[in-house]
């Protein structure tokens, strides 16, 4: 089934150079890149777009580190696209994310992991609306 999932480069991918060779990741699988955007996000849009982990001890570092220089913002479209992005993407800490995923390969911090991606068909609708209003 054709989906559209929401992923984004977050600061520490784009500030060391990633983003040419994660984009050929989900091009290479067969995801299509229909929509990107390399911003700032100010710390109003993260804090909504993490608003599920607000009472977290880490919360305020988060949305410091998300806010700390530009992000790449991608919609991306294709086959089972949510699933298929998050297996290509890994497990959220770096350590536990098999080499061949893009954390496993790119990350050593749970933090600063590299790249987000929607985990669910919902939270990319509500993620893509966030990022880019309506598409
Ligand atoms: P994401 O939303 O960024 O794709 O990550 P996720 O679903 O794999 O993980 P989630 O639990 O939603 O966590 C969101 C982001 O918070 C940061 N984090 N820091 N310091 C910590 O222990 C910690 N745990 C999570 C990571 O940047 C994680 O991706």
């Amino acid at each position: 089934m054709k989906e559209k999932a929401f992923v984004m480069i977050k600061p520490d991918g784009v500030r060391r150079g990633l983003i040419g060779e994660i984009v050929s990741r989900f091009e290479h699988k067969g995801l299509k890149l229909v929509r990107a955007e390399l911003k700032e996000i100010s710390r109003e849009t993260a804090q909504t777009h993490y608003g599920h982990l607000k009472d977290k001890p880490f919360f305020g570092e988060l949305v410091d580190y998300i806010t700390s220089g530009m992000v790449f913002a991608m919609i991306v479209e294709g086959q089972s696209a949510v699933t298929n992005s998050r297996s290509l993407i890994g497990p959220t800490n770096p350590a536990e994310a098999p080499p061949g995923t893009i954390r496993g390969d790119y990350g050593l911090d749970v933090a600063e992991n590299v790249i987000h991606g929607s985990d669910s068909l919902d939270n990319a609708a509500k993620e893509i609306r966030l990022f880019f209003g309506r598409v």
